[in-house]
């Protein structure tokens, strides 16, 4: 469990020999030691392969030890112990990262967040909840839904991926359009240091200057400062009518005609808006079986959801709205779903959320999550299928390109899928997709985050200067460097 010293291939092979020994015999210590720390039916040794396994597959860790605290102390117990004997951990809470953030890279100790999984309080008139870290998401959507409010982001991974992971990544999603990034509605935290200490950054009030902002250095640290225990976040009410729409355009330009029209008409009443390109849509219909949406494959198609308390006054709002897309020639075809009728309704956003999932069944997928202003925002995809169908060859066994993501915030999710994985597609890919982000101004994540997947890029995004500040703050956090270990740096 020790991490493997990048020089220990000089040692002798007797001092080798020796340090194996230690190791077996530390490693059943300190798996007695957790034992007592949390009981025997709290520590996990065998059977691990779902905990190693990161969700797209693409990478197995070796650890033989998975830890389930149950509380706060019981994570400063973990944390106070692998810090003095310099054993290195990995968070894991859904484990649905996409850049193999929550699975061991070699053989760390894996800390499980799902039985931290309480919700603590929830005040009616704010609307601010207070939670374990590891509620499920789709239970917190569930309880607010109950009060009339709801959680201020919504991903495709809800029903597995839990509060911590969402901060701990900075989870965008769907939502944001409207309500922005977590850190204008994560309100406090409460964090076990890598020493064991407890830092109670926990507040339900929504204006505190009080000195640094710190809960938001742990938003997006992707668990390399501390592990995120409780959360106080602000659960805005929710709107009485919903309408989803799923309409097609002939070019991309149409879609951002679309976008700028619907901000338009409909200002705050618009909560998320989503684009595909033909081929996402593909995936879902060969892989996942869905039948085409509409009458027909378009080029190009855009998910967008509307949110007042007025149905009728949205409603003939509208119909005006639809009427001049039509005579415009913006959009060729479209559906839409009222909330009320929940199946169709979910049916549709389905046809955008369920798109990794349909990705994942191609075999493997080539991942790439960037930001990008809108006048290149397609431009990448048009690039990389120019640059992918002139190097490769059909032995390389590309089954598709796509683009599709969250327009309204100008992320982008362009994927490339192959039977199996492929050292050559990778190759043309990267660095060269990197580097066009980085000239047109763009992130190379704008929200997966960096993971283990992504770290050798982190300069296309970040100045020496930054990731050095960076590396003085793990360091000042985490100085053993026991918190996922592999990742970001
Ligand atoms: P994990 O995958 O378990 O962990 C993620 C990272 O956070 C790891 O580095 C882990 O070590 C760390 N971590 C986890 N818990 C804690 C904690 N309590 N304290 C400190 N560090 C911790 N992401 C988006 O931003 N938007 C999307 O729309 C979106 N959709 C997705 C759809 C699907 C189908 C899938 C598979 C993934 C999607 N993701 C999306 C990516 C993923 O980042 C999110 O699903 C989610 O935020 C991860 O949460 P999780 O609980 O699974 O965390
Ligand atoms: C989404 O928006 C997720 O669906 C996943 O962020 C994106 O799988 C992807 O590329
Ligand atoms: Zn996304």
């Amino acid at each position: 469990m020790f991490a493997i010293n990048s020089r220990s291939y000089l040692l002798p092979n007797v001092v080798m020999r020796m340090l194996f020994i230690r190791k077996i015999s530390s490693s059943s210590s300190y798996i007695t030691e957790f034992q007592s720390l949390l009981g025997n039916e709290n520590v996990q040794t065998n059977d691990l392969d779902s905990f190693n396994q990161d969700w797209l597959k693409s990478h197995r860790g070796k650890s033989d030890i998975v830890l389930f605290p149950r509380n706060t102390n019981d994570v400063s117990n973990i944390l106070g112990y692998c810090n003095q004997n310099n054993l290195k951990c990995v968070i894991q809470s859904g484990n649905t990262s996409l850049v193999c953030g929550a699975t061991p890279w070699q053989n760390e100790i894996i800390i499980s967040m799902k039985k931290l999984n309480k919700i603590l309080s929830f005040d009616e008139i704010t609307g601010v909840l207070h939670c374990e870290s590891g509620c499920i998401l789709q239970n917190l959507e569930e309880f607010v839904k109950q009060k009339q409010r709801l959680i201020p982001y919504d991903l495709g991974a809800k029903g597995s991926c839990m509060i911590g992971g969402n901060l701990a990544t900075n989870a965008g999603g769907l939502r944001f359009i409207k309500f922005g990034p977590l850190h204008s509605n994560v309100l406090g935290l409460e964090i076990v240091m890598a020493n064991g200490k407890i830092l109670n950054l926990m507040n339900s009030m929504r204006k505190d200057n009080t000195g640094y902002h710190l809960r938001h250095l742990f938003i997006g640290s992707e668990g390399t400062l501390g592990i995120i225990t409780k959360v106080s976040i602000i659960c805005p009410m929710d709107y009485k009518f919903k309408k989803i729409f799923l309409v097609a355009c002939e070019n991309f330009n149409k879609l951002i005609e679309l976008f700028q029209m619907v901000q338009e008409d409909f200002n705050e009443n618009l909560s998320c808006f989503e684009m595909m390109d033909e081929s996402s849509m593909n995936v879902v219909v060969e892989n996942l079986r869905l039948p085409y949406p509409l009458s027909r494959s378009y080029p190009f198609y855009s998910l967008f959801e509307l949110s007042a308390n007025d149905e009728l006054s949205l409603d003939q709002r509208f119909t005006k709205h639809y009427e001049k897309l039509v005579n415009k020639s913006i959009i060729l075809d479209g559906t839409y779903a009222n909330d009320s009728d929940s199946e169709k309704f979910h049916k549709l956003k389905s046809y955008r959320e369920s798109i990794s999932e349909g990705l994942r069944l191609d075999g493997c997928s080539y991942k790439y999550d960037v930001s990008l202003p809108l006048n290149v925002y397609y431009e990448v995809v048009n690039v990389m299928r120019k640059r992918l169908s002139s190097s490769l060859s059909s032995s390389n066994n590309v089954v598709r390109i796509c683009g599709y993501g969250h327009m309204g915030d100008g992320n982008m999710h362009f994927n490339v899928t192959s039977k199996k994985f492929d050292q050559q597609i990778l190759n043309q890919i990267e660095p060269f997709l990197y580097e066009f982000v980085a000239k047109n101004n763009g992130s190379i994540s704008a929200e997966h985050g960096i993971g283990v997947k992504k770290r050798k890029f982190l300069h296309y995004s970040k100045s020496d200067e930054a990731i050095k500040l960076m590396q003085q703050m793990k360091q000042l956090f985490d100085p053993k460097s026991i918190l996922n270990p592999h990742v970001l740096f």
